[in-house]
């Protein structure tokens, strides 16, 4: 029975299958779209699409039907997507055994996985209906392995090729196709790949043979096809790489009717050009193109979600982007990249020339030790990672007007820099429309989107934000120490003027500054609707001769919300040793939400108005309008004063909050007089 008999609708889960040979690169990133992008359970989503954050960096990548596979840099495979063939039977395809080890080559087939060891033995795993799964004593020593639909191919040591599983005889019953009789004149071979019900591979000499399934003549090697260097089958395709660089496809999918198996997988786009890299998925084709971009076609060019279009030949525009894409492989619906990783100093000496060479979506790894500044990404999608805060360090060069690194250009949130010590910046960089401003002696970020994490930034100065300055920016600052900067004027460790960036799991501590907000100084412009918030993080022991000891806020049209903070021990002789809110009229300035802001000096920890829930403390007592610890007469003449107003040169005479000085407020005053408790 050939495949086409059973058909495309109702049968998605028991015809196909596909393949292609693993991809091995020098190392990269992995990015991956199409179907799998979340979890759902439901064919064909099962995560394929979403590598285990963990995953940093691969050398190689190969995809099945609904699951994913990859060696680590190291030699370590991991293993992601489903677990069940198309019974629904568990086959633990991307459960990776214990005992594999470090590999050199992998392979994945509709339901299966198959990989090389270090040693040269094949090892297979998951769905083993058709024996695919069980490795021939005969075989011996591998160096390539490949899956098809339910078969398994190996290049063995004496470069002879080697098949089983499924396909030993011809014209059986389904799915015997004759794909893993291996042709007598065969002879050695350099690439492989299984697709659903054939195999392919290149002879030493570049000849391509194919044996199988010819239903939709994927066996018959065009004669004029010539050398090629890469082999790869889909479902019911072959797809062949010239020596020229030229991609030639036959087979299913040489016409484009929406018809099974015909979603033009097969047909090249005229405009394709010189390519280093093919994958053939279950009805697409992908390619890297000599410029290092990547190009798709046939199923899943579009947005519409029908089967067997899942998104998987619609490239991320990112990837697009990408000329630095080192390895591609196409699953059942999916498709993964690896782009490069670029390494500092053993490939670039600098972290700039390294920033300078990268595409979008390069990494730029960082090894421990010292690096001078200044870092620009300069507008680049990339990310820059240090070995660590503690041992990786990029230092202030001491020149004029600069920051230590500065991230400028509209880099979007997933332009990265994570695992730095940023220290030493001493003079900032110009704000942009105040050039004798200097702001961000650390870091400065000026309409950017680009994230920020895992980096302690210490000792640096600037008028502005000695720490980090970030002007028209959204985006995450998380996981970050900011630590003994100090500024000439608003912005100890911190200023953020205008953003909706998220401050997250972060520790603000022993910074100082002459004006407002030792720890954090953060403004929005009267008709601001920008929505910063301050999330898990702790503020301690920063100072400044003026407000807000750590944070002081001068509101926009949207507060600002402290969710899960702790306000202590921070000072500020003014007002507001915890927080300073500026007066600019309106209510609810500022919200609380399970934070507390205590043992801030002077009293009241927090000047201004806020608004609280029942899981925050802040330790003021109500009618303590001069924050000296008694509520006593002087309170109440202060209070007095400014009766009927809004209490804009005292906020602390509002005792309730509410943005008008009146009764209520005289009340809570007179129901508090004496002394404050601790
Ligand atoms: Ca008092
Ligand atoms: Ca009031």
């Amino acid at each position: 029975m050939q495949v086409s008999s059973i058909g495309w609708l109702g049968s998605i889960s028991i015809f196909a299958a596909f393949m292609l040979a693993d991809s091995v690169v020098a190392d990269g990133g992995i990015r991956s779209w199409g179907a799998g992008l979340t979890n759902t359970s439901v064919f064909p989503d099962y995560g394929q699409s979403a590598p285990p954050s963990s995953l940093l960096n691969a050398t190689a990548i190969a995809a099945g039907w609904t699951h994913s596979i990859a060696i680590l840099p190291g030699g370590a495979v991991s293993a992601w997507g489903s677990n069940v063939n198309n019974l629904g039977t568990a086959v633990n395809q991307s459960v990776v055994p214990s005992t594999l080890g470090t590999c050199t080559s992998i392979g994945a087939g509709f339901y299966h996985s198959a990989a090389v060891k270090t040693t040269g033995t094949v090892v297979c795993w998951g769905d083993n209906r058709y024996g695919q799964s069980t490795v021939p004593a005969t075989v011996g020593t591998c160096t390539k392995v490949a899956g098809g639909g339910y078969h398994t191919i190996a290049i063995k040591t004496n470069g002879l090729v080697a098949c089983w599983g499924a396909g030993t005889v011809f014209g059986g019953v389904n799915p015997d196709q004759g794909q893993s009789i291996v042709p007598a004149t065969l002879g050695t071979c350099t690439q492989i790949a299984g697709g659903g019900y054939h195999t392919v591979a290149t002879r030493t000499d570049g000849t391509v043979v194919c044996w199988g399934s010819n239903v939709y003549g994927q066996c018959s090697v065009p004669s004029t096809l010539g050398a090629c260097t890469q082999v790869a089958a889909g479902d019911t395709h072959t797809v062949a790489l010239k020596t020229t660089g030229t991609v030639v496809c036959f087979g299913g999918g040489s016409t484009n009717s929406g018809i099974f198996p015909e979603w033009g997988e097969s047909i090249v786009p005229s405009s394709l050009g010189a390519c280093t890299a093919i994958s053939a998925g279950g009805y697409h084709t992908v390619a890297v193109k000599a410029d290092g971009s990547v190009a798709a076609w046939g199923a899943g060019t579009g947005a519409a979600i029908v089967s067997p279009n899942y998104r998987q030949s619609l490239i991320p525009a990112e990837q697009a982007l990408a000329n630095s894409t080192s390895a591609i492989a196409a699953g059942g619906f999916h498709t993964m990249a690896i782009s490069k990783i670029r390494q500092v100093p053993s490939q670039y000496a600098t972290i700039q020339a390294a920033i300078d060479a990268c595409s979008p979506f390069d990494t730029v790894s960082v090894a421990a030790g010292t690096y001078a500044g200044p870092i620009i990404f300069g507008g680049k999608n990339i990310v820059v990672r240090g070995a660590g805060a503690s041992s990786t360090i990029i230092t202030g060069t001491g020149g004029a007007t600069t920051s230590v690194v500065r991230v400028v250009n509209g880099e979007p949130a997933t332009a990265r820099l994570e695992g730095f010590s940023i220290r030493g910046g001493q003079t900032g960089t110009p704000i942009p429309g105040n050039a004798s401003a200097l702001a961000g002696g650390g870091i400065f970020l000026y309409q950017t989107s680009a994230t920020i994490a895992n980096c302690a930034v210490e000792l640096n100065g600037a008028a502005f934000g000695a720490g980090i300055y970030a002007l028209y920016c959204a985006g995450v600052i998380e996981n970050c120490t900011i630590r003994k900067n100090s500024g000439d004027s608003y912005g100890g460790g911190m200023q953020l003027f205008d953003c909706s960036t998220i401050v997250r799991n972060c520790v603000i501590s022993n910074n100082t500054t002459v004006t407002a907000g030792g720890g954090m100084h953060i403004v929005q412009a009267p008709t601001s609707n920008f929505s910063p918030q301050i999330i898990n993080c702790t503020f301690g022991g920063n100072t400044t001769v003026d407000r807000g000891g750590g944070i002081s806020w001068q509101a926009g049209t949207v507060p600002l919300q402290l969710v899960n903070c702790s306000i202590t021990s921070n000072s500020a002789p003014i007002a507001g040793g915890g927080v300073y809110v500026y007066p600019s009229g309106g209510v609810n300035r500022l919200t609380l939400s399970n934070t507390t802001v205590c043992g801030n000096t002077v009293r009241p920890n927090i000047s201004g108005l806020y608004t609280s829930d029942s899981l925050s403390t802040v330790c003021d007592c109500a009618g303590d309008v001069d924050g000296n610890g008694l509520v006593n007469a002087a309170d109440l003449a202060i209070l007095l004063s400014v009766w009927g107003t809004n209490a804009a040169g005292f906020p602390s005479a509002d005792t309730n909050r509410d943005g008008l000085v009146n009764g209520p407020d005289l009340s809570r005053l007179l129901s508090s007089w004496g002394i404050c408790a601790p």
